[in-house]
């Protein structure tokens, strides 16, 4: 499929960018956002990603369905298996990161890496916008501002990485998978997905799920990307949305 590139130096967001002019693009094509820096580069639920310029990978990857495809039920995955194309991408340069359930990815227990996945229609059709953040040379001090444990590739191995690498690295594997999501669904994805869980069975997870705290044992990831936590008293609970809780180490 063939890939549009737009890139602006700097950018409020990549994702509002692509959201307000998702009826501009080819639907037939995929296009994708990119920005040396974010003015107001977003989580999600209206949380901040901290954006400086010239260091990380900021991109919208976006892409057309029909909405009587029989796919968008399985639209909710997608975060998924973007974060594993991250995770793909980032181990082709020799790191070994762990996803956090539902869509972060980890170098030794702090985030590198986060999306944020928006969808808006137009006309029959809804465009899928990816947004993907890595923290590729962001220095420590910028690191510590961060109100959770965060990393960067140069804070992990002390070497810059060219940022331009990491993005094509993720483009490559995620537009690779979007063919096969979209012959196959969800399914292929899964394996891929449950072997970089960084959690453990048995393990004691914290969660957030509208604003509030549960705390139980990690179980599994079911067939359809829920999480599964053992409540303690007794209950199994399936998770579609919120957070599992990562303390700031002080
Ligand atoms: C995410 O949200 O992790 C989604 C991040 C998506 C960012 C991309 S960049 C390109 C595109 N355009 C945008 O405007 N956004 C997307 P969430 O799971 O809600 O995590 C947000 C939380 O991560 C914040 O509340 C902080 O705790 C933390 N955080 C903020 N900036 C960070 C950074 N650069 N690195 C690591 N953690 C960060």
């Amino acid at each position: 499929m063939d890939v549009v590139v737009k890139h602006f130096p700097i950018i409020d967001s990549t994702n509002t960018w692509a959201k307000q002019n998702a009826h501009l693009f080819l639907r037939d094509k995929i296009t994708i956002v990119v920005a040396d820096g974010q003015t107001s580069g977003r989580g999600r639920l209206n949380r901040k990603w901290i954006s400086p310029a010239g260091q990380n990978v900021y991109m919208s990857i976006c892409f057309f369905l029909h909405k009587d495809s029989s796919l968008l039920v399985q639209l909710s995955n997608m975060s998924q298996i973007i974060v594993v194309s991250v995770a793909e991408a980032l181990e082709e340069l020799g790191f070994k990161p762990t996803l956090k359930w539902p869509n972060d990815l980890q170098l030794s227990n702090r985030k590198v890496a986060g999306i944020l996945s928006e969808t808006k229609v137009v006309d029959d059709e809804i465009c899928f916008i990816a947004g993907i953040g890595v923290n590729v040379n962001m220095p420590l001090e910028l690191l510590e501002q961060i109100d959770q444990p965060a990393t960067s590739l140069l804070h992990e191995n002390g070497v810059e990485v060219d940022v331009s690498t990491v993005s094509s690295l993720v483009q490559k594997h995620f537009v690779s998978h979007l063919m096969q999501f979209k012959r196959e669904g969800f399914d292929p994805f899964l394996e891929k997905y449950r072997q970089r869980i960084g959690h453990k069975f048995g393990q004691r997870i914290q969660f957030r799920e509208h604003n509030i705290q549960l705390e139980g044992i990690f179980h599994s990831i079911a067939n359809d990307g829920a999480l599964i936590i053992k409540l303690d008293h007794g209950e199994i609970k399936r998770l579609y949305c919120g957070d599992v809780i990562n303390k700031k180490i002080k």
